[in-house]
């Protein structure tokens, strides 16, 4: 195992999304004697308010783009380690419109190496089990560390290309780098155009719920926070120039968590709507965390998924506030592209 390395001060981007926000509540909560800089475009995706109740004393807030290389020369020399989040996340988005996904995906990843090569800090790169493609529903593999790369979609390609970049950035420059991989989260903050709240709020709006193709494409679900906690155990205990995948063995079809949502809001098990499939549509994916588990010793806590599920439901309903105002743009979105 590595030496542990201690962040005094650490700069977030995409701090202001659903899994950022969530590691820089983590961050806060566990180990308050870290500075958080944050730094985010605000996107649609982006939302201030997702960073709320963290001290001021303990994070500070920069609205930019991660592409702009004149404020990193700004922010990055103070902190001694970058983690980055910051994306273009939704694969539908990337089908209708790739080029923001090639900007700020792999162009802002690169503005990122660049920093963190010219003042010398240890960076974490944020990626997806979605760039090894997919497997057969009855494929007994999972991914692992050297699954060949093999993405399918305009956003899992943007998010190949970082992860390769960062690997140039280790070998050649000697960056201090690592790499993780995560399975599909899920939990508080996430927007809904993603899968798991677009049909937890359609079901509070009295909207039917959409399921695309034939509903047996299977994701392998993760608790945020468990995601969370794996970045931390990576960032401080993690071999530098090393990949980890992350993931929970939470393999489920689509049909399965929509039934599942279903019946824990009172609905009937039908009450939904088939819609037109994804073009290339990942069958699924599914991830073999050994490596992360063995080597470093970290294990997920939320490992019973309809307990997390059941909690994620009751944020949506405590959270109208926070969610109400994008749905309608969000669903008159997907109408157009028959989804
Ligand atoms: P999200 O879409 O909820 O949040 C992305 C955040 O990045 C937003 O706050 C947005 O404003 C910000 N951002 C976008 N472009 C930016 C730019 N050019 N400069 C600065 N900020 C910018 O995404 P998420 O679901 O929280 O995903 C976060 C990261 O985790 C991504 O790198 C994603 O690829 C990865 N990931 C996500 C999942 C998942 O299930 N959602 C799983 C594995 C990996
Ligand atoms: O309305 C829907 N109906 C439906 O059947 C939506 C929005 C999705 N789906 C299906 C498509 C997928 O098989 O549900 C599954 C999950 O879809 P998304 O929430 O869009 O997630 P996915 O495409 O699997 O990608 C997610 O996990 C990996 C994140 O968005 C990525 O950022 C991450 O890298």
């Amino acid at each position: 195992m590595a030496e542990n390395f201690e962040p005094h001060h650490i700069l977030v981007t995409g701090a202001a999304g659903f899994i950022g926000s969530n590691f820089a509540h983590y961050v806060a909560r566990e180990h308050p004697e870290v500075h958080v800089t944050v730094l985010d475009k605000l996107t649609y995706a982006g939302n201030i308010h997702n960073l709320d109740g963290i001290p001021e004393g303990q994070m500070d807030f920069v609205h930019g783009d991660i592409c702009d290389a004149e404020l990193l020369d700004r922010i990055v020399p103070g902190c001694d380690a970058i983690v980055h989040y910051a994306a273009e996340s939704h694969n539908d988005n990337s089908i209708a419109d790739p080029e923001p996904f090639v900007q700020t995906n792999v162009v802002g990843t690169f503005r990122l190496l660049e920093a963190a090569r010219k003042y010398d800090v240890r960076y974490h790169h944020i990626s997806t089990d979605e760039v090894y493609g997919d497997l057969a529903l009855d494929d007994p593999e999972r991914f692992h560390e050297g699954s060949p790369y093999k993405p399918s979609s305009p956003y899992s390609s943007s998010k190949a290309a970082s992860d390769h970049l960062v690997r140039a950035w280790a070998r050649t420059y000697g960056l201090r780098a690592t790499i993780s991989n995560c399975s599909n989260n899920y939990g508080p903050y996430q927007h809904v155009e993603k899968f798991i709240p677009r049909q937890i709020t359609n079901v509070l709006c009295g909207i039917r719920p959409k399921l695309y193709g034939d509903g047996k494409n299977v994701r392998d679900w993760i608790h945020t926070e468990d995601h969370s906690s794996a970045v931390w155990t990576i960032l401080t205990k993690g071999e530098i120039g090393e990949t980890y995948l992350i993931g929970a063995d939470g393999e489920k079809s689509n049909i399965d968590v929509l039934r599942l949502i279903l019946a824990h809001m009172g609905k009937a098990a039908d009450d939904f709507d088939w819609v037109r499939d994804r073009p290339g549509h990942d069958r699924r994916y599914a991830i073999d965390s050994t490596k992360l588990r063995t080597e470093l010793g970290w294990a997920p806590k939320h490992t019973d998924f309809e307990s997390g599920l059941d909690a994620t439901i009751a944020w949506y309903r405590e959270n109208e506030d926070w969610w109400r105002p994008v749905k309608e743009a969000t669903e008159a979105k997907y109408a157009k592209q028959g989804q």
